[in-house]
């Protein structure tokens, strides 16, 4: 009976071997996994590529996604459940296309749903959508939450203070902006990106009002710091914020980790706040196979974990599947840098 025990339930060992680093869902195209440890188990929130005939352009609008499935795992690796449609674009009344990466919250047994969108105008906004159960049905607002702008949400929770954050250039159109306002006539695609030795864009924080539907402050931008204290240059390529923030917590560090888009790494900085500033400290993972890089980091049974993409299935940017590995934090707080491509 012990050897068909064997049989029966895979170790953790060999789970990890099979699904580490390999696609953790291969039946439908997933990216931008925003992982979380819900009810003891993993639950992941990402965005459902599919294809379509929309070009590829500076803006991603390739990126033309219409729902999101929610997947959970009771172990690190697999094998993983698809809990099926969570929340379709035609039950999103603001929404008209591009279901990009979304993130999930939980508040006293209920699941929050963040997501971006373009309006009907075409202009990113974020949205939220509750439900009772971490696998959805998740029911939308009518709008988006108020004061909310461009793309790619992530909420961090500390105690019982959760903040929003968000952001993202080029396709995000965090250049659009002035004072969190958009500025009329910048809809060239580009316009409004600074000068290369000028300040890099950088992503907006907001604490969540009590509802986990509302904004309780006024955004404030995120400000990300070299190591002379000096904010990072937009012509800094390979270290300034482009999109996929993500903050998590170790000891009495925070990290906030975000793409570096078209240098493809996932990069992190640490501070001693969720608001910042914090100071750019290295790479968390190295470039993928396709241009995007988006991830999410959390701990699992003591264990810290990051999801990420990548094309391996596809070979195709726009057609990616998520994926796991493990996550190293040094005793001196910096990450070991993740090599996906060499796995
Ligand atoms: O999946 C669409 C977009 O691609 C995401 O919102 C970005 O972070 C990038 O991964």
């Amino acid at each position: 009976p012990k050897q068909e025990e064997a049989i029966e339930k895979p170790t953790e060992d060999s789970l990890a071997a099979k699904y580490h680093h390999q696609p953790l869902v291969t039946d439908l195209f997933t990216a931008d996994p925003s992982a979380h440890v819900f009810e003891g188990k993993i639950y992941i929130y990402p965005s459902h590529d599919i294809q379509t005939d929309v070009a590829q352009d500076d803006m991603g609008s390739h990126f033309d996604m219409k729902d999101y499935h929610v997947f959970s795992m009771e172990k690190s690796g697999g094998p993983v459940t698809d809990h099926g449609v969570a929340l379709a674009l035609e039950d999103i009344p603001w929404a008209s296309r591009q279901l990009w990466a979304p993130d999930a919250a939980e508040k006293d047994g209920k699941y929050y749903l963040y997501f971006p969108a373009k309006d009907k105008e075409g202009i990113f906004k974020i949205g939220v959508a509750s439900s009772d159960k971490p696998s959805g049905p998740f029911r939308a607002e009518p709008q988006p939450i108020s004061g909310t702008f461009s793309m790619d949400p992530a909420v961090f929770q500390e105690g019982s203070d959760y903040f929003l954050i968000w952001g993202g250039i080029w396709g995000g159109q965090l250049q659009w902006y002035e004072d969190q306002k958009l500025v009329p006539g910048r809809d060239g695609q580009l316009t409004g990106l600074p000068e290369a030795e000028e300040p890099a864009l950088i992503p907006y924080i907001s604490k969540l009002g009590g509802d986990m539907k509302s904004l309780s402050e006024k955004p404030k931008e995120i400000q990300i710091l070299d190591e002379s204290g000096n904010p990072i240059k937009a012509g800094d390529n390979k270290r300034r914020f482009f999109e996929a923030a993500w903050m998590h917590k170790l000891g009495d560090t925070y990290y906030l980790s975000y793409s570096t888009g078209d240098t493809h790494f996932i990069a992190y900085a640490t501070g001693d706040n969720p608001y910042g500033p914090f100071t750019y400290r290295g790479n968390v993972l190295n470039p993928v196979e396709g241009w995007t890089n988006h991830h999410s980091i959390v701990e699992f049974e003591g264990k810290w974990y990051l999801f990420y993409h990548d094309t391996q299935l596809s070979g195709d940017t726009p057609l990616r599947n998520i994926k796991m590995a493990e996550l190293t934090h040094n005793p001196d707080g910096t990450i070991q840098t993740v090599d996906a491509m060499r796995k």
